[in-house]
């Protein structure tokens, strides 16, 4: 395994070399097997014809002599440390973000609580997807990646928050190594970042196992308020109307993503190819976001009477793996960060809602849409406000993704108020909705920003190993949420 690391990164130096010093190969390194692609690919024969001045051939030995050039640029980022700390003297904040590669086993649907089905995980930080890192426009970002001594695999990370050059921030990090990456998150919106596998190679394994994350760019001068139609009658003539929202809003963040794993829980390359996801995951779960065995009492008076029979695979088990409902209130701005990590467009859709505004970057795509299509390594942030207390649901409209795990239930308002007046008498009338005391899923919360109105409550929640489950406890609490 090491042998072919090394040819790897042999090859990316040969192109990177090639590249900078010159315009372009004649033919390409990495079509030929040959150990010593140097010398059978840089001669001065490789340029006749192409109008450009002959390269050094023995500038070019003596640069592979001291190692190549890319041990000459391996602190050329897009801002460096003095660069950004100068910065910093001048106003700009500098946000700190770290994240460890790791290889963990983590449940996936389809086992028990007494026999869980497991996966070969590759996470950052120990949880599916990593971390959401949420800055500013204009903050300067301290991104850094380590590899702890252990670790099965070297890994990488592509930014796409971040502009500038690729060299040599993708290469790979090996195990006992870390790399650090200055960048200014310029354009507001919402963007991926995700492991490079090996120099690349081996990408699609790993994003598809698990890294993958979020990096949510508030802009600078905050959200736009949200601007609601309605009609109303004057006279014996409609009217539209308009209910204006300020721009703070509750929020909500889904990534969306591909498994393709064997029946051994391992990758499976050929299902990728050919687009057939075993599973279809939101926030690394299938079906995450349905009932479990205690709303099945609380609504159907019994544990062990499914409200949606052979819907429910979380259901039984226990701390973070429990399946949860999203909880939101009536009448509220509701902000969806809406990232698509897979290898297929989703169309994102909520049965019984429209949505109100879809937002790319900070520029408005569309109002009052029914659906939304969201490529592969995209992302949208959706406005909506539930006019009606009831049962909604996220769903990808794509049926091949939705009947593989893309749903997701949402419960808006105190739907089920007459149910429980009941039991509850006249407090029922004081419940504006559920969140407020069963609490909102951990990993459906992004960190907050600019314009942000915090949920009441939360529940731990999410595909977390449980040394960071109890991490994610603390964090969530430090945004000032309480544990449900
Ligand atoms: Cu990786």
């Amino acid at each position: 395994m090491k042998n072919v690391y090394r040819l790897l990164s042999l090859v990316a130096v040969v192109a990177i070399s090639s590249s900078l010093l010159t315009a372009t190969f004649m033919t390409s390194p990495l079509n030929t097997s040959s150990t010593d692609l140097y010398k059978n690919n840089i001669s001065e024969q490789s340029f006749e014809g192409i109008g450009i001045k002959p390269l050094d051939v023995e500038m070019a030995h003596k640069i592979r002599e001291m190692g190549g050039l890319l041990l000459q640029v391996s602190n050329a980022n897009a801002l460096t440390e003095e660069e950004a700390l100068k910065m910093s003297k001048d106003g700009r904040k500098i946000v700190e973000f770290t994240v460890i590669g790791q290889t963990v086993n983590l449940p996936i649907m389809g086992g028990t609580p007494d026999a869980p089905k497991m996966y070969q995980a590759m996470t950052f930080n120990q949880q599916v997807p990593g971390p959401t890192l949420r800055v500013k426009q204009g903050d300067i970002v301290k991104f850094t990646l380590a590899v702890p001594e252990g670790e099965m695999f070297p890994h990488g990370r592509s930014i796409h928050a971040a502009q500038g050059s690729v060299v040599p921030g993708i290469l790979a990090v090996n195990p006992g190594e870390s790399r650090t990456t200055y960048f200014i998150a310029e354009v507001p919106g919402i963007f991926k970042y995700h492991c490079t596998g090996v120099n690349v190679a081996d990408m699609d394994r790993h994003v598809l196992s698990g890294m993958y994350g979020l990096i949510i760019v508030d802009p600078v001068d905050g959200y736009k308020p949200l601007l609601v139609r309605s009609t109303a009658t004057e006279d014996g003539e409609i009217k539209q109307e308009f209910t204006r929202y300020s721009a703070d809003a509750y929020e909500l963040q889904f990534n969306f993503n591909n498994l393709y794993i064997d029946a051994n829980g391992n990758y499976d390359i050929n299902a990728m190819l050919m687009e057939k996801p075993t599973q279809s995951v939101i926030n690394g779960m299938a079906l995450g976001y349905t009932p479990n065995n205690d709303l099945d009492a609380l609504i159907n008076g019994d544990a062990n009477k499914d409200i949606l029979p052979g819907f429910q695979p979380w259901q039984a088990f226990t701390n973070q793996y429990k399946g949860q409902l999203i909880y939101v209130p009536t009448n509220e701005h509701i902000r969806i960060f809406a990232e698509n990590h897979g290898t297929q467009t989703i169309f994102v859709h909520f049965i019984g809602e429209i949505f109100d505004r879809i937002t790319m970057g900070n520029r408005i795509q569309a109002e009052g849409v029914e659906s939304w299509g969201i490529p592969g390594s995209t992302g949208a942030i959706i406005d909506i406000v539930f006019e009606n207390p009831g049962v909604y649901v996220w769903a990808n409209h794509d049926y091949s993704n939705a009947m593989t795990g893309h749903v997701a239930i949402f419960v808006a308002g105190n739907f089920f108020k007459e149910a429980l007046r009941d039991d509850l008498g006249d407090a029922v009338d004081g419940i504006n909705y559920y969140a407020e005391a069963l609490g909102q899923p951990s990993d459906a919360i992004p960190p907050p920003g600019l314009n942000t109105k915090l949920w009441p409550k939360f529940n731990l929640h999410g595909l977390y190993t449980d040394e960071r489950a109890a991490e994610i406890a603390t964090i969530v609490e430090n945004w000032g949420i309480p544990r449900a």
